[in-house]
């Protein structure tokens, strides 16, 4: 699923920048362009070039800059594109009035242009060089695009492998909308462990973390496949339980609590066997009370405050 999904990202055509002061260059290469179905954007001062590179830093795939324009130095742009972060990324292939001197490629290389060309610009060699290097940007931006989808989809959290905030949003809208049409029940657990501050106090934060880990693997294991469990905050967790009224709800609830009695965590460098408890507080969404999923977390919120205030290691409905 998610494969395909990341595969169906579109990807913009090729695209150019070329940058000449010179409008007959800037028509030749546009012609070029047309035969590679590459779209062209054209500037004319170094100025110019800079504002079309950060307007169109996601899609340009190459800029041909010439080295005499008007305004400002080719050099000079050359400088500033690979300076700012937002567009250093682009190719740049600088374009001579003539042959560059060995010393001048060298000094081309070194302020970061791909590849060089020199005029009078021969379209075979300037199709075969914007070709190659646009083909390798494509490459990248595509990259770049599933790795953002990636980012911008983790369901997971990185310390205890549950899911994470994010998802869980998601989730409880749809678990939400499946009770409602389906007339089923559905019930949410909300964990806080108990003093925990005291844990990261006592022992440093890697075992405070260590702690997490374990909470959320005894958690996993007394859940059912159907069951979500998710890492709402720093030490708090929550749990979607399809199908279960509230009273059943409190029994899951209890029995995590026994399982996590039942396997106190080697803490400390002597690995003194600690207990670990959490109070929780169980909200449901069943036929007397509305199916809408922020007054079900507010519920299930003042239960667990309730858990806390009534002396904690316990569940509240
Ligand atoms: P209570 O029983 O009232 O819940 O007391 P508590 O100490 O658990 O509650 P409090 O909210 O005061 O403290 C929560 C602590 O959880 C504070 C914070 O340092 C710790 N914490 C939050 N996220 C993490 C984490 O990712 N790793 C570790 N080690 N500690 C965390
Ligand atoms: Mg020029
Ligand atoms: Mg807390
Ligand atoms: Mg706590």
């Amino acid at each position: 699923m998610r494969e395909s999904l990341i595969s169906i990202i579109p990807v913009a055509p090729g695209e150019i920048l070329v940058v000449d002061d010179d409008e007959a260059v800037r028509k030749s290469v546009l012609r070029h362009m047309t035969n590679l179905a590459m779209v062209t954007s054209q500037a004319e001062t170094g100025a110019h070039a800079l504002e079309v590179a950060a307007e169109k830093a996601d899609t340009l795939d190459c800029i041909l800059l010439d080295l005499t324009l008007a305004d400002m130095d080719g050099w000079e742009v050359l400088r500033r594109l690979r300076a700012d972060p937002e567009v250093a990324h682009i190719p740049v292939m600088v374009v001579s009035e003539s042959p560059l001197s060995e010393s001048d490629i060298v000094r081309s290389i070194e302020a970061g242009a791909v590849d060089h060309l020199h005029k009078p610009l021969a379209g075979a060699l300037v199709c075969a060089k914007v070709r190659a290097i646009s083909d390798r940007s494509r490459n990248q931006r595509e990259l770049r695009n599933k790795l953002k989808f990636a980012l911008e989809n983790a369901a997971h959290d990185a310390l205890t492998g549950l899911f994470n905030r994010r998802y869980f949003e998601r989730r409880l809208r749809e678990e939400v909308a499946h009770a409602r049409r389906h007339k089923r029940p559905f019930s949410l657990l909300l964990i806080d462990l108990d003093h925990f501050k005291l844990v990261n106090d006592t022992y440093g934060h890697e075992d405070g973390d260590r702690v997490l880990r374990h909470v959320a693997e005894i958690v996993q294991e007394h859940l059912r496949e159907d069951d979500v469990a998710c890492r709402y905050g720093g030490e708090e967790l929550v749990v979607l339980l399809r199908g279960t009224p509230g009273p059943a709800a409190r029994v899951v609830a209890n029995r995590l609590r026994a399982g996590l009695a039942a396997k106190p965590l080697g803490l400390g460098p002597r690995n003194e066997p600690r207990h670990v408890t959490f109070s929780a507080g169980v909200a449901s969404a069943d036929e007397r009370n509305a199916f809408h999923a922020d007054d079900i977390v507010a519920r299930a919120d003042a239960a667990l405050y309730r858990a806390k205030r009534a002396g904690r290691n316990r569940v509240e409905v």
